[in-house]
Order: C-alpha cells, then sequence, then structure tokens
C-alpha cells in the first residue's frame, strides 16, 4: 500500500486512540452514555471508516455510498468520535453529545447526524435495515455494499435470527454483519455460573447459511483481512465475529457488565486518559 492518504496500520492504532480519548471525554462531559460497548467497537469502526467503506464526508449522503449501521445503537458516541475523526463534523462537537439541543443523541438518528445511516438503539432492529439496503442496491443495480454492527446480547433478539434467515435466503452476498463479540451484556448473568450472551454465533450464523469469519476484532491485520475476504463471497451475506474486550482500552473497565453504562467520575477520568496517552515503547 503506497497511497499516503491511505493510513497504514500504525496511523489506525493512533486514531484507534484518539477516538477512544474522545469516547471517554464525552461520557464523562455528558455525564450519560455508554461505556463498554463504544469501546469495544473501537478499532472495528476505524476501520470501516479510514479503510472499508467508499464513503465521502463532504457529501453524506452520496447515493451510490457504502452503508453503515451500529444496530447496537447504545454505542453511538463510538460512531460519532469516528465520524468526527474522519471530518463529518467538527471533533469538538463531540463535547455536546447528549445535550437536548445537539445533533450528536444518545441514539443514532439519521435525521440528525451527519453520516448516520439509519436510526437505531432499540436492540435487533439493524440486521433488517441492512437487508434492506443491500436488496435496494441489488434492484437499483448499484454496487454499494451495506455493513451492520451487532451486539451479542442484541443477538438475544429474535428479529436478528429472522434477519439471517432472510439475507441468506436473498443470498445477499453484498451484506456484512460484523458481531462485536465482547462476552458481555448488560447484567452479569452470573447464574449457575457465567453465561455468554450467545454460545457458538459461529455455528449458528453458519447454520442459517451465512459465510463466517473469525477473527480479533482489535487486530487491524485481522478487520482489514476479514473485509477482503468478504468481498469474495458470492451467493452468501457474511459475518465477520470479532472477538472483543468490553471497555478495551480502560483497564478497570475492561470485561466489566458494571461498565456497561457507568460514567466516570473525575478520578476515573484522570487514570482512563493516563492509560490512553500511554504510548508503548
Ligand atoms: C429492544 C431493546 N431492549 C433493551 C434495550 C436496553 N439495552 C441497551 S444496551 C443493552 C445490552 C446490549 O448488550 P450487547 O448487545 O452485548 O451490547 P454491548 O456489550 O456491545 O454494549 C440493553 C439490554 C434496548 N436498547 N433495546
Amino acid at each position: 500500500m503506497n497511497d499516503p492518504s491511505i493510513p497504514g496500520i500504525p496511523q489506525l492504532i493512533e486514531i484507534a486512540r484518539s477516538v477512544r480519548i474522545d469516547i471517554v471525554q464525552a461520557i464523562h462531559h455528558a455525564k450519560g452514555g455508554h461505556f463498554g460497548g463504544p469501546l469495544s467497537a473501537v478499532e472495528l469502526l476505524v476501520a470501516l471508516y479510514f479503510r472499508e467503506l467508499n464513503i465521502d464526508p463532504v457529501h453524506p449522503q452520496w447515493e451510490d455510498r457504502d452503508r453503515f449501521i451500529l444496530s447496537k445503537g447504545h454505542s453511538a458516541i463510538a460512531l460519532y468520535a469516528v465520524l468526527a475523526e474522519r471530518g463529518y463534523f467538527p471533533v469538538e462537537e463531540l463535547m455536546t453529545f447528549d445535550a437536548i439541543d445537539s445533533r450528536m443523541q444518545g441514539h443514532p438518528d439519521m435525521k440528525q447526524t451527519p453520516g448516520v445511516d439509519m436510526s437505531s438503539g432499540s436492540l435487533g432492529q439493524g440486521l433488517s435495515a441492512g437487508i434492506g439496503m443491500a436488496l435496494g442496491a441489488r434492484v437499483l443495480g448499484k454496487s454499494f455494499r451495506t455493513y451492520v454492527m451487532i451486539g451479542d446480547g442484541e443477538s438475544q433478539e429474535g428479529q436478528i435470527w429472522e434477519a439471517a434467515f432472510i439475507a441468506s435466503r436473498y443470498q445477499l452476498d453484498n451484506l456484512v454483519a460484523i458481531l462485536d463479540y465482547n462476552k458481555v451484556q448488560q447484567f452479569g448473568w452470573q447464574y449457575p455460573e457465567p453465561l455468554l450472551p450467545i454460545d457458538h454465533p459461529e455455528e449458528k450464523f453458519a447454520a442459517f447459511g451465512w459465510h463466517v469469519i473469525e477473527i480479533d476484532g482489535h487486530d487491524f491485520n485481522a478487520i482489514l483481512n476479514a473485509f477482503d475476504q468478504a468481498k469474495m463471497v458470492k451467493g452468501k451475506p457474511t459475518i465477520i465475529i470479532a472477538h472483543t474486550v468490553k471497555g478495551k482500552g480502560v483497564s478497570f473497565a475492561e470485561g466489566k457488565y458494571q461498565w456497561h453504562a457507568k460514567v466516570p467520575n473525575d478520578e476515573e477520568l484522570t487514570l482512563a486518559l493516563a492509560e490512553l496517552v500511554r504510548r508503548e515503547g
């Protein structure tokens, strides 16, 4: 890759670091929002918006753009931070997150925020909307692709499986689902033993007729390879099962359901920022 305008892995890692800092600061400032889910999705979103999606931040409504739906809409601040870093609107605007007149509400609103292709927040619906977009591309003879990020807790919704069934029936090879498989949802579900929100999603999606790719969702090489592989698949939709860590990058929140939607206090903000700005080596 020789084009200097295309960020390489070291730049993507730095962008992810900035996005995490944006997320933590915005949530602290807003005194609201979700914490763990946005942080687990950072590398996936950065790879999408800085390398994979065919988009134009200057023309967010360009009709031939690739589409992205954040079906786990409670992670909106991660999407806003990536959109801001990508140039859709000023990074400073992130500090209006969740305020009453802000373009950045607690859940994505396609009528408010430039770059948001689908309103979401009521879990379970985004994959169905993505099917509509993918079918729309086919009907119109357009080559744009549709990407949908779902959560593992969200995958307990029946509508996800209705969508999984129909997407493969329609052979939607222009549709890619990304499962942010952080293995933690809103509450603990620890009884009688720790329970995953969903177990063996790879077997379930394969049984529904999907092409399945399983990766480390924090490894940019693996993410970009998965996107490349998905483009080669013909006649079926692809799901990328991305193993992630809820709260990734903030050690005291990692893997903890208690940080699903907790707001850091001043001391926790300082600790989190100290970790996020620290550079290895
Ligand atoms: C239909 C619906 N039911 C409940 C909720 C409340 N809710 C918001 S986030 C969440 C847990 C989601 O877990 P998961 O999909 O694993 O998300 P992540 O761990 O990535 O944050 C719940 C139950 C909702 N937004 N929509």
